[in-house]
């Protein structure tokens, strides 16, 4: 199998492409750290056949590096995203709002509208988005960052209805509290006191167990699609509606 990953220089997407070359697939990485990409690469040998290091919003870069490989993808990993702050939205910044809109959804659209037709005209293909349980769930600074996950969740399921009688695949892998991504740090804005207090105790999920679950879902007999996966840490559930009391 030949798998695109985007975010794949850390977290998630690095322990993704760690598992599919572990059982000998081909990966193709995409991040915008260079450095930690050509890191990773050098880890994995040669099954890492390219690394692309710009943002997801460089679309026409992304394009130009893909062109030869393109028509051979079999799986697309949707994994670049990315919570900025947790204010509440009455005081977040116009420009953390249009950053996430910006990766979450514009990057994981235009990444899918070029490489869908060719799966297509293949027959063959699978597309794995990484979505989040904010996208079913609100919780308080959750905000625009929620609303882009369920907008990935939404498209997820919209992709299978445009899809059918295509033989592609599509997944939606909807994570809750996971450990050991700079995820919580990018938004604390890099408060690691705050990143510390919130998994201290918690036994959260890690980014092996997300590896996982995409692997499994993309090595299920073709005749199966897994629409979603939603995976919390055993310590973590929605929890009750709150309800706000005059004092
Ligand atoms: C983020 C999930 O539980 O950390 O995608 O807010 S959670």
């Amino acid at each position: 199998m030949l798998v695109l990953i985007t975010g794949a220089s850390a977290g998630f997407g690095k322990e993704i492409a760690r598992k599919f070359v572990a059982h000998h697939h081909q990966v193709i990485l995409l991040a915008r750290r260079e450095e930690k990409l050509k890191e990773l690469q050098k880890e994995l040998g040669e099954s890492c056949i390219k690394t692309i290091a710009c943002d997801i919003k460089d679309i026409d870069l992304i394009q130009r590096e893909l062109d030869p490989y393109v028509s051979k993808i079999d799986l697309l990993v949707n994994n670049a995203g990315l919570a900025l702050g947790i204010a509440p939205a009455q005081e977040c910044k116009l420009s953390d709002w249009e950053r996430m809109i910006e990766t979450n959804i514009l990057g994981l659209i235009r990444l899918t509208h070029y490489i869908l037709p060719y799966m297509v005209k293949n027959k063959k293909g699978h597309i794995i988005n990484l979505g989040s349980i904010a996208g079913s769930y609100a919780y308080p600074g959750s905000n625009i960052y929620g609303a882009t996950k369920a907008f990935v969740k939404q498209f997820s399921l919209n992709l299978r209805a445009d899809l059918l009688g295509t033989h592609i695949r599509v997944s939606n892998i909807e994570p809750g509290l996971c450990e050991g991504s700079e995820f919580s740090l990018v938004r604390f804005e890099g408060d690691t006191q705050k990143v510390q207090n919130l998994y201290e105790g918690a036994n959260a999920i890690t980014p092996s167990d997300i590896a996982e679950c995409v692997y499994w879902c993309a090595n299920m007999p073709q005749r199966v699609n897994i629409n979603r996966i939603e995976l919390m840490p055993t310590s973590q559930a929605s929890s009750a509606l709150n309800v706000y009391k005059k004092t």
